[in-house]
């Protein structure tokens, strides 16, 4: 049987996080980035309600029908329990991973971020998850309440730390222009918002970054 964890690492990488808040727009750009090649894909909506959430995750998980895209939320456990085949997102200040996974089942993702490598003591929620994010690597105007920036440095000492077989995804200010450095320095995989979600043709941006971040991985 093939697990969660080598699912979202053949899915990986480039990582959709969606910008907030989501409407219909949402889901049309979430088609776009899969038509150009995205694989994985985060919404992300701290605006709206958990009823709002699990509209949305209806609609897409119904246009992505027949695709091996993994979809999380996140941090709405109600949210994903209420869909299936919807795996969650969580962070340090969210729910433990481990409470998620005995909702969820083994058949959905779970993802953590990890903010500093305190956080690898932690073997219950390693246990947990199917990938964990480098969070943030650079400083992003994105999100502006972020923990100190790991930089290329500091995803190197996370790789190097984790379980071998645990997927590891960059976030927060990444782009086309430095996506290959993410994955040079170890990640399996970079997540964006506004690479993807402030482009004019998110499918051609989705597009350019898939191939950046397969050629690197290739040359690794
Ligand atoms: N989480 P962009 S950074 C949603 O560090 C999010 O946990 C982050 O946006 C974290 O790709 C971030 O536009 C925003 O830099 C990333």
């Amino acid at each position: 049987m093939i697990t969660t964890h080598e699912q979202v690492r053949s899915n990986l990488g480039v990582y959709l996080v969606t910008a907030e808040p989501s409407t219909d727009r949402t889901v049309e750009l979430i088609m776009a980035a899969v038509a150009g090649g995205v694989r994985v894909v985060q919404l992300r909506d701290k605006i709206n309600s958990t009823d709002h959430r699990i509209r949305m995750l209806r609609q897409i998980v119904h246009r992505l029908a027949g695709s091996a895209v993994t979809l999380v939320v996140n941090d709405d456990l109600d949210a994903a329990a209420a869909v299936p085949g919807v795996g969650i997102h969580v962070g340090p200040d969210d729910l433990h991973p481990a409470v998620a996974r005995s909702r969820l089942g083994v058949d959905v993702c779970i993802g953590w971020s990890i903010h500093d490598l305190d956080q690898l003591r932690d073997d219950q929620a390693l246990a947990a998850v199917d990938y964990v994010a480098a969070s943030p690597v650079w400083p992003t105007p994105t999100k502006i309440d972020t923990s100190t920036p790991f930089g290329l440095q500091g995803v190197r000492r996370l790789r190097d730390r984790l379980p071998a077989e645990l997927p590891l995804v960059g976030i927060g200010g990444i782009d086309l222009g430095n996506a290959a450095e993410v994955i040079g320095a170890g990640a399996d995989g970079v997540a964006v918002v506004s690479a993807i979600c402030a482009a004019d043709d998110p499918r051609r941006a989705a597009q350019d970054l898939v191939a950046e971040v397969d050629q690197s991985k290739e040359g690794r």
